[in-house]
């Protein structure tokens, strides 16, 4: 079982990226944990140009069974399972190439949407079971992040690579949190690196638990 986890290289005004560090991490850990589970992992440049040609090249030489994407949420306290990906580009701030594209379709031959094929919910239920601040979200915004889970899973449902993808932000890290703010203002939410690894490994195994049990890719 081959396992795609890309991350983002740092953007706006965020020095760092914890999506990078925990892509990193947890496809090191895992490979070297689970002999039945190949690990590859990429950063993703934030440019709309760029993250797609990675992505494109990623699929047609590693060609995973499964993609899982992280990107950073900021201001958010959990992690976040996204539900589904639109098919459109509208973003705030201009992209690291400064290109900025304003309600235009990621593909306009596309559908308006793809839900998730990874098994959200047994993912968001193992991560509470665990200890692990964790929700389902139904919006991976109009960002790089919901264009990388849009991509991957228009190429899954075009080309059949991956079999399975799916999304997930995480927090900023509290070593980020602290420098954010005047001293005399409360601090936005944060999460440590070492839990969003513990996170996303057990993203992982329940991704490959689930990976053949098509019925029960949303389980109650
Ligand atoms: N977060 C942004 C883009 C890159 C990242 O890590 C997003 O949510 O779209």
């Amino acid at each position: 079982m081959k396992i795609l986890i890309t991350g983002f290289e740092p953007f706006g005004d965020y020095k760092v990226n914890p999506s990078a560090i925990v892509a990193e991490r947890v496809a090191k850990d895992v490979l070297a944990e689970d002999i039945n589970i190949d690990t590859f992992y990429a950063i993703l440049p934030v440019s709309f140009k760029r993250a797609r040609e990675l992505l494109e090249k990623l699929f047609n030489e590693y060609k995973p069974d499964i993609h899982i994407a992280l990107g950073l949420r900021p201001g958010a306290s959990f992690i976040a399972v996204e539900r589904v990906a639109i098919n459109i580009m509208d973003s705030r701030i201009p992209d690291n190439d400064g290109y900025q594209p304003i309600d235009e379709p990621i593909d306009p031959q596309g559908p308006p949407a793809y839900f998730s094929t990874l098994p959200i919910k047994a993912i968001v239920r193992k991560l509470r079971e665990s200890g692990i601040p964790a929700t389902i979200s139904n919006s991976a915004g109009t960002y790089l992040c919901n264009y990388i889970m849009y991509l991957s899973l228009h190429n899954s449902a075009r080309f059949g690579i991956p079999k399975r993808a799916g999304f997930i932000h995480i927090p900023l890290p509290p070593e980020d949190a602290v420098n954010r703010r005047d001293l005399s203002i409360g601090i936005p939410p944060s999460m440590s690196i070492d839990l969003a690894v513990k996170a996303i490994k057990i993203a992982v195994k329940t991704a490959v638990e689930y990976f053949n049990k098509p019925d029960e890719r949303v389980p109650p």
